[in-house]
């Protein structure tokens, strides 16, 4: 049985976190109280959050003295995905390692920084958990100190009796009994869901814990604001440079509102600001050799932003429908991905299903009304 949560015990009381506890409520209040839900539950699922917020809390640490600490810039070295290695990738997939295998609570871990499945060591017991993560994502821009993130999806082993190996990692997403990420930036968070909800919770470094602050996060279905890497445009399939064409065409053109852009070239920063602020995020497949799968990993990037996304009340697809029905095929396979506000996925879905073959008919955008009626 999977333990992850139930209802926090706030929303049973029907009041807010703060009331109940009458003060902050630590991250190790929360998911002790999300625990107490769980009938039967051995602390398994509990202990392994809190490995990984031990694991975050250590890279956020070597994250923040950078160059101080000797561990800047490139280790020379090219990892499974054909990327240069940062010296802090390796040192953050280190950490994550070595803070989480030892509980008891996992049976094998999948990373971006690993080429194989990775097994917990005999020595240690063997749990019921399998973790996917990226130890450090963004890190191709950590010297020039934009924020940075850890992300990680938990899956249950689904033959506990049986060794785990890749296949035991290729679940839907739906299947996650949780997800989150940690974000370093001007504060580091952690935001989690364990599929009641998405909950953040910053970081008093002088208490040296998690406090919750940001309760339920909601994004708004709809929204102007997009984010998309438009140095790839020339390869993009007609459904996606109609929807971007659209937005820039602003208030004069289809869609009668300017829209703003942004993109921070790191997904957990991206993913952050939209769960806060609503928006919509694009890496759609494109025509490129290596884009045609697109870029961003299924298994510990694309499913678990997904996972965060829809349990805020948002969308998350590959473009054709929700990416968290299907099952990926390899452990480092890549997926185009859209998500973030309802209607603006909605709406690019739509668009990849009526407005994908070519050649493209561009549209006419000062000709009020001619898409905007069909939108
Ligand atoms: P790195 O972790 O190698 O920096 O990759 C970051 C990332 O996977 C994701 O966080 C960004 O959204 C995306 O790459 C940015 O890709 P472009 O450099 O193509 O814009």
């Amino acid at each position: 049985m999977i333990e992850s949560s139930g209802r926090n015990p706030a929303e049973e009381a029907g009041e807010s976190q703060h009331e109940a506890f009458g003060r902050d409520v630590t991250l190790t209040e929360f998911i002790i109280g999300e625990q107490r839900k769980v009938p039967h539950a051995t602390g398994g699922f509990t202990a392994l959050v809190n490995d990984i917020r031990l694991a975050c809390k250590r890279i956020g640490n070597a994250v923040g003295k950078g160059p101080l600490d000797g561990i800047a810039g490139k280790t020379g070295t090219i990892n499974v995905q054909g990327e240069q290695q940062a010296r802090m990738d390796v040192v953050a997939n280190d950490l994550f390692i070595r803070t989480t295998e030892w509980g008891g609570s996992l049976a094998a871990m999948v990373s971006e920084e690993l080429d194989d499945v990775y097994v917990v060591p005999d020595r240690y017991p063997r749990g019921r958990y399998l973790l996917a993560f990226d130890p450090l994502d963004g890190s191709s821009n950590i010297d020039v100190n934009v924020s940075v993130g850890s992300i990680f999806s938990v899956l249950a082993d689904p033959e506990p009796d049986a060794p785990p190996g890749p296949a035991s990692f290729l679940q839907a997403g739906r299947r996650q009994v949780g997800a989150g990420y940690a974000i370093y930036g001007p504060t580091t968070m952690l935001v989690l869901s364990f599929g009641r909800g998405v909950h953040g919770f910053t970081l008093d470094r002088e208490i040296g814990e998690f406090i919750l602050t940001h309760p339920d996060l909601r994004i708004p279905t709809a929204t102007s604001e997009f984010a998309i890497n438009s140095s790839n445009a020339r390869f993009w399939e007609p459904a996606v440079e109609r929807y971007v064409d659209e937005c820039l065409a602003g208030h004069s053109g289809p869609r009668g509102k300017d829209f703003n852009m942004r993109w921070v070239a790191s997904l957990v920063a991206e993913a952050h600001r939209i769960l806060l602020r609503g928006g919509v995020f694009l890496y759609p497949r494109d025509e490129r050799a290596h884009g045609r799968n697109g870029k961003l990993r299924w298994l510990y990037e694309a499913n678990p932003i997904a996972f965060l996304v829809e349990q805020a009340g948002g969308r998350a697809s590959t473009g054709d429908g929700p990416i968290l029905d299907l099952e990926p095929t390899s452990i480092h396979q890549r997926t185009g991905l859209v998500f973030g506000s309802t209607e603006e996925v909605e709406r690019i879905e739509r668009y990849h299903r009526d407005h994908n073959v070519r050649p493209f008919e561009a549209p006419l955008f000062n000709a009020r009304g001619l898409f905007r009626d069909a939108g």
